[in-house]
């Protein structure tokens, strides 16, 4: 069982005969792969967890509309436009979905948004990155999306119930993101001299940001152990890692592009591809707030709460002289 197995590796997550016997009638239950729904009873560390993971991928849904917004008026035809807007408005879904999941654990959105704004909940660092050109909206849906789609496939069989069917949900959205941004990549690749280089540059930028998307390496990942021991997350950090790369390097391939790293090679014996790991130091400097966008978007979500702070007011507003007219009604 793997709080067992975790134990004797020294990771601090409890043994089943350390639990008491709730925490242990819960294990079993999250060992046998039953899921945890909204009512039932849980450690208080799971809920926190859950609040902290799906809060920040609901935050990044969100705030991840932002550097493709960016681009909605500026799409080259009507097609793209389109299909870019669409794509665009499946993220605010998502952010949605999301929310709603981590509501069903007591917490309520606005708090979530007020953490965010105040830095005590954090959202991908992959979103901290500028989008300077038209190739990045092709870079975006097939490396970012890609990367997204490899770490929540797992999480659709996470054991939390609203989680888990949030992300059934979500990752059907995902594919077709996905695909829209290779097709744009393809379009760049086989395109003009000038098309091909845009699209090389866009993967220079976008190759390490979207390998930090998978959180610090495992020696460095606080949270796995206890997470994979309650099955809030499926895989390690470097696990997905490893897949994103042996799947996006022969399509890397395919479009002709390179992949910035000299160390890329196919390990015959590993059955992998080795590859240079991103640069740690600038991964923990955006999640201090240091990247090249972070104040931008932090700024720009600050705006959309002050910008509707009437809409909150009046739907308050409505559900207080409702409840006054219940009472009186009584
Ligand atoms: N960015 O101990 P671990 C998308 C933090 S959705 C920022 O390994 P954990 C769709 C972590 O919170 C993208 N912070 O943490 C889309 C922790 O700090 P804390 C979002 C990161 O939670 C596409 C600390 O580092 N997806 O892109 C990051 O076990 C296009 C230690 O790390 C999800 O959120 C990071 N990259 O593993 C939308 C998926 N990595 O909280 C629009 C669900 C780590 O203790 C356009 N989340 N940290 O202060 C997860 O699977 C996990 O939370 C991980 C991190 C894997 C992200």
């Amino acid at each position: 069982m793997y709080a067992q197995m975790v134990k004797s590796t020294g990771t601090g997550v409890k043994s089943l005969d350390e639990m008491d016997p709730r925490e242990r009638a819960f294990q079993e239950r999250i060992d046998a792969g039953e899921k945890i729904e909204p009512k039932d009873w849980m450690p208080e560390e799971y809920r926190k967890t859950l609040i902290r993971q799906i809060g920040q991928h609901a935050h990044s849904e969100i705030v991840g509309q932002l550097p493709e917004g960016n681009w909605i008026t500026r799409a080259p035809t009507l097609e793209r436009k389109a299909i870019l807007l669409a794509k665009v408005q499946d993220e605010a879904g998502h952010g949605l979905y999301l929310y709603c999941a981590a509501e069903t654990l007591g917490v309520s959105r606005d708090e979530m948004t007020r953490m965010l704004l105040d830095g005590r909940m954090k959202y991908s660092s992959i979103f901290n990155y500028p989008t300077l050109t038209w190739a990045d909206m092709g870079a975006v849906g097939w490396l970012v999306d890609g990367a997204a789609i490899m770490n929540q496939v797992p999480l659709q069989r996470t054991s939390y119930g609203p989680y888990s069917r949030a992300m059934i949900r979500i990752c059907k959205e995902e594919s077709f993101h996905q695909r829209q941004g290779f097709d744009i990549m393809m379009k760049m690749a086989n395109g003009t001299a000038a098309q091909k280089k845009m699209a090389q540059d866009a993967l220079n930028r976008f190759w390490y940001p979207a390998l930090m998307m998978f959180g610090p390496s495992d020696k460095d990942s606080v949270h796995s152990a206890q997470s994979m021991a309650w099955k809030i997350k499926m895989n390690t950090n470097d696990e997905l890692r490893q897949k994103f790369v042996d799947q996006t390097v022969p399509q890397a391939e395919y479009l002709g592009l390179t992949v910035p790293d000299d160390k890329l090679a196919w390990n015959e014996e590993r059955g992998h591809y080795d590859f240079s790991e991103p640069d740690w130091d600038e991964f923990y400097d955006v999640l201090k707030g240091n990247g090249p966008c972070n104040r931008e978007r932090l700024a720009a979500r600050q705006k959309a709460w002050d910008d509707n702070q009437w809409v909150r007011d009046g739907l308050l507003a409505h559900a207080q002289k409702r409840e006054a007219m219940k009472v009186a009604a009584e």
